[in-house]
């Protein structure tokens, strides 16, 4: 053993791998009971160091377990650009967790042997957290895990959203023109951005410049009372479930109001007002109203994608810019929100699998990508060419609308779904063209939609191709699927095995709520039967 991993060594007694199971770094990084994650945390702190040498540049360490529940915990490397770990890194990073204790120090001297790592570079990591009670104590479990590995400067940025942690990972890489890097500079960049967005003119139309946020009583009411404090007097945020005495996204938060398709807690719902919701570690988001009818309606990722897509698309025109803007869904997508895409905006739509390092990918392929699954978690990417000439459309005169274009792009974080930024964008557009939640609704009528778990010995027999549309394995699967979506009126259907939890996912829509329905719960026994579903029948 090289003297330089005698610390490995050393620390590493403190934090003994007592999970009793394999836990692997997943879309979402590592998510586990908080209560087995320290020896992870530990180690994950020092391949950040690693992945920082390597990469000779700040690398982000962001411990959040998102939308579950409190009692969970998680972590995510964030790489240099703000982008996802790298795959290679992903298995580094699972079999270095999973090793024994006796095995780790070694591991780490060939991890910087097989990836070529000089440590002689000086590392550079970022570290925040989130709100949950167990983040203090393995943050320092991470700031342990650096430790061990010499020549590195760490900021413990404390409590932050996982979108802040990005936003300050890209200015620190050296993306000044992106913002500063503090979370000043953050509220700064999207508060600024909002106010010259909407500029002078006042709230016209059946826009009501007030909204109600549910903070999922998470790191989101932090950073959003902010930048609330910000804009003030041209928008009025009434947070609710932001804090102590409510549980973090316990009946509350993106991800209930999205799987429950109903108000969380705390919000009093009245016709004629919006609200949103934030996730655990604010990079969702998801809006709702009540109403004429008094009825629930939810305004979910596809909806802000293509308000934002058919918004920014106009401007372009109207700005004489010749960029091309694209849409990127997963298979989750409405299928109404793809066909007025298509049809009605006449703007190309690329589909991809679960994940946001996906859709990140594919919305790099244009000017202007605006990705979003429908969950809420979503951005939008412009290309150096669509920042330039937005920069010299508006240098060269009297351009208006180009103006707005680049007041919205401050407005946006593009290192990742920000559930603030997000908001802001859309506040910002309804503003302008005085639209209430239900007139934005109007854009296009949602199908009937049903999602359903099921459990099965092993989800991994489930294999897709085409962007998790269709079912390759187990043989059969597919046809038995095609068959039933046949028998229903726009219906369609898909099924995936979780990246997050241990189940197979069942994705139906139809025409009827009842329809869809039917449709996956017929779905869900076909894999039942196919995949050896354990438990009871759906
Ligand atoms: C993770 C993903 C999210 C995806 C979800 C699907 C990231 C950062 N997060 O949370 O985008 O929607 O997994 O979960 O990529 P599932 O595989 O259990 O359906
Ligand atoms: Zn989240």
């Amino acid at each position: 053993m090289s003297a330089s991993f005698a610390k490995v060594e050393e620390l590493s007694t403190r934090y003994p791998n007592s999970a009793g199971k394999v836990i692997g770094y997943g879309t979402a990084g590592f998510r586990d009971k908080a209560s087995i994650l320290d020896h992870v945390m530990f180690r994950v702190g020092i391949l950040s160091a690693l992945r920082s040498k390597q990469k000779n540049a700040t690398i982000g360490v962001m411990i959040t377990a998102s939308h579950n529940p409190e009692d969970d915990n998680g972590v995510k490397l964030v790489d240099p650009e703000g982008e996802m770990l790298e795959n290679a890194w992903e298995k580094i990073a699972t079999k270095v967790a999973n090793l024994d204790d006796s095995k780790l120090a070694s591991a780490v001297e060939d991890v910087v042997k097989t990836t070529g790592i000089d440590l002689g570079v000086k590392g550079s990591i970022f570290v925040a957290r989130d709100t949950r009670e167990s983040s203090p104590r393995l943050t320092q479990a991470v700031l342990d895990g650096i430790s061990c590995i010499d020549n590195c400067e760490v900021v413990n940025w404390d409590l932050a959203s996982t979108p802040v942690l990005h936003y300050l990972v890209v200015c620190r890489n050296g993306n000044e023109a992106y913002g500063k890097c503090s979370k000043a500079g953050y509220y700064d960049k999207l508060s600024s951005g909002f106010l010259t967005s909407i500029g002078s003119k006042s709230a016209q139309g059946a826009y009501k410049p007030i909204i109600t946020v549910d903070c999922a009583n998470g790191i989101g009411a932090v950073e959003i009372r902010e930048i609330g404090n910000k804009i003030s007097n041209d928008l009025k945020l009434t947070l609710v479930n932001d804090g102590k005495p409510g549980i973090l996204n316990h009946n509350c938060g993106a991800d209930f109001v999205k799987v429950q398709q109903t108000f969380p807690e705390n919000v009093t719902p009245a016709p004629g007002e919006r609200f949103a919701s934030l996730d655990g570690d604010a990079d969702r988001l998801i809006y709702y109203y009540f109403d004429s009818n008094s009825k629930f309606k939810m305004l979910d990722g596809d909806k802000i994608s293509l308000l934002f897509a058919e918004h920014l698309s106009e401007l372009t025109k109207h700005a004489n810019l010749q960029l091309k803007t694209g849409v990127v869904q997963t298979a989750y997508a409405n299928g109404s929100s793809t066909n007025y895409a298509q049809d009605v905006l006449k703007i190309p739509v690329a589909c991809e699998p679960t994940g946001v390092k996906h859709l990140h990918h594919a919305a790099q392929a244009f000017d202007i990508g605006v990705y979003f699954e429908a969950n809420g978690h979503g951005t939008v990417l412009f290309s150096n060419n669509a920042i330039a000439s937005v920069r010299d459309a508006v240098k060269s005169g009297d351009n208006k609308p180009a103006q707005e274009l680049l007041s919205f792009m401050d407005i946006i974080n593009s290192t990742v779904g920000d559930a603030i930024s997000d908001l802001l964008g859309v506040e910002a557009i309804l503003y302008s063209k005085g639209w209430s939640a239900q007139d934005w609704d109007n854009m296009y009528t949602d199908l009937p939609n049903r999602q359903l778990k099921v459990s099965v010995e092993d989800r991994n027999v489930i294999k897709t191709a085409d962007a998790e549309r269709k079912c390759v394995s187990p043989l059969g699967l597919q046809d038995k699927i095609d068959q039933l979506a046949g028998k229903y009126q726009n219906g369609r259907s898909f099924v995936r095995p979780s990246g997050t939890e241990d189940i197979v996912r069942v994705y139906a829509e139809a025409n009827t709520q009842g329809n869809a329905d039917a449709l996956g719960k017929e779905v869900a026994a076909a894999v039942y039967e196919l995949c050896r579903g354990v438990g009871p029948k759906p």
